[in-house]
C-alpha cells in the first residue's frame, strides 16, 4: 500500500464537475485519505487562459507508479482532456505529485512531480493535506513563503471525511448532535475570523439551523441576537432552544449558546409556515427534538428575563461588554 498525492487542475467546461468526476475516478484506484479545499488559482505559466480550480487529494493504493499515472490519464480523457497547447487550458489535469518516498525519473514518469516547489497552486492544497510532507530538499509547506505571488482564493472546505464530495455549504460547518435538551455543536475552523474565533456569523448560523430542526417545515423571517464572547474554533458548545411562543403560522424560539458552561450569546428566531405549506391551509408547526412547548412564562422564569410577545421586543437585560 502506498500513500499518493494527487494534484487536480480544470479551467474549461464545468470546473466543479469536472472535479468531482476526477475525485470519482480517483477513488476508484485506492482509497481516499483527504483532500484539501478547492482553491481558485490565476493560471501560471504565460498562456493566456481563465482561472483555474486546484486542488489535492491523497490516496493510498495497491497500484504501482505507473500504473497509477495510466489510470489517472485514462481519468482525464473521460472529461475529453485534450493536450492541443503546452501548459493550455484543460477540462481535467491530474497530476502524480507524490508516490510514497518514490523517487522515479524514467521516460513518462517523474516522480515527485518536479514543479511542486514551483507552483503555489500546488503547495497550498498540497500543505493542507499533509503539512508536514517533505521531499529530499524540506519540507514543503517552508517553500510557500519564497514564490511569488498569484491570486489564491479558497471556494469550499476540504474534503468531506467520506471523501465524495467536498464541504462547501455552511451547514457543512455545523455539526449539530442532538442531546437530551438541545443541541451539540463544534466550531469549524473554516468558517473562522483572522483571529481564529467563532463570533456573530456562525453563532448565527448554529441558532438558525438548531431552529430549523425544530420546526422543519418554517422559514425564518426575522431575526435577532447578541452575542456576547467570542468562541475559540475547535470548542464544543451547547445550543438550548426554548419555544416562546407557536401557532400554525409562526414560532417564536430563543436560542441559548453556551460554551463550557458559561452563555456565549442567545438569538430569537422568529418562522413562519412557507408560502407552499399554506396553500394547504393552516396547520400546526413540526416541532421535534425539544420535549414540549413552553409558555411564556415558563420561559422566562428559566431564563431569567422576559422575552416580550415577540421577537421585536427582545433585547439583552444582562450586563454584556462585548457587544457584537
Ligand atoms: N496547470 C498548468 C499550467 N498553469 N495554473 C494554475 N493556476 N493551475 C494549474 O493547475 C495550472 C496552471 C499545467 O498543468
Ligand atoms: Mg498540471
Ligand atoms: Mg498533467
Amino acid at each position: 500500500m502506498t500513500r499518493a498525492h494527487i494534484g487536480m487542475g480544470s479551467n474549461l467546461g464545468d470546473r466543479d464537475a469536472n472535479l468531482k468526476a476526477g475525485l470519482d475516478g480517483i477513488a476508484a484506484l485506492g482509497q481516499v485519505i483527504g483532500g484539501s479545499s478547492i482553491y481558485e488559482t490565476a493560471p501560471v505559466g504565460g498562456v493566456e487562459q481563465g482561472a483555474f480550480l486546484n486542488a489535492v487529494v491523497a490516496i493510498d493504493t495497491q497500484l504501482g507508479a505507473r500504473e497509477l499515472l495510466d489510470a489517472l490519464l485514462a481519468v482525464e480523457a473521460t472529461r475529453r482532456r485534450t493536450r492541443d497547447v503546452r501548459w493550455g487550458p484543460r477540462t481535467l489535469d491530474l497530476d502524480l505529485l507524490t508516490f510514497g518516498d518514490a523517487v522515479i525519473d524514467e521516460p513518462g514518469i517523474t516522480v515527485p512531480h518536479p514543479e511542486i516547489r514551483n507552483r503555489r497552486f500546488v503547495l497550498v492544497p498540497l500543505s493542507q493535506v499533509d503539512p508536514g510532507l517533505r521531499d529530499g530538499v524540506g519540507v514543503y509547506a517552508d517553500a510557500i513563503d519564497g514564490l511569488p505571488d498569484q491570486d489564491i482564493k479558497r471556494m469550499s472546505g476540504p474534503l468531506h471525511p467520506n471523501g465524495t464530495r467536498w464541504l462547501k455549504a455552511l451547514d457543512d460547518a455545523i455539526d449539530l448532535r442532538p442531546e437530551a435538551d438541545g443541541w451539540a455543536f463544534t466550531c469549524h475552523p473554516d468558517w473562522a475570523n483572522s483571529s481564529g474565533d467563532m463570533f456573530g456569523a456562525y453563532l448565527s448560523a448554529v441558532s438558525l439551523f438548531a431552529t430549523s430542526r425544530v420546526a422543519p417545515a418554517m422559514a425564518p423571517a426575522s431575526f435577532m441576537h447578541r452575542f456576547v464572547h467570542p468562541v475559540p474554533v475547535g470548542s464544543s458548545g451547547h445550543v438550548v432552544l426554548a419555544i416562546d411562543r407557536h401557532n400554525e403560522r409562526s414560532i417564536d424560539v430563543v436560542a441559548t449558546l453556551t460554551v463550557e458552561g458559561e452563555i456565549v450569546g442567545r438569538a430569537v428566531v422568529s418562522a413562519v409556515a412557507q408560502a407552499k405549506d399554506l396553500e394547504a391551509g393552516p396547520r400546526a408547526p413540526v416541532i421535534s427534538g425539544i420535549e414540549a412547548t413552553m409558555s411564556r412564562t415558563e420561559l422566562a422564569s428559566r431564563i431569567g428575563w422576559d422575552v416580550g410577545l415577540s421577537a421585536a421586543s427582545w433585547g439583552p437585560r444582562e450586563n454584556w461588554e462585548v457587544p457584537d
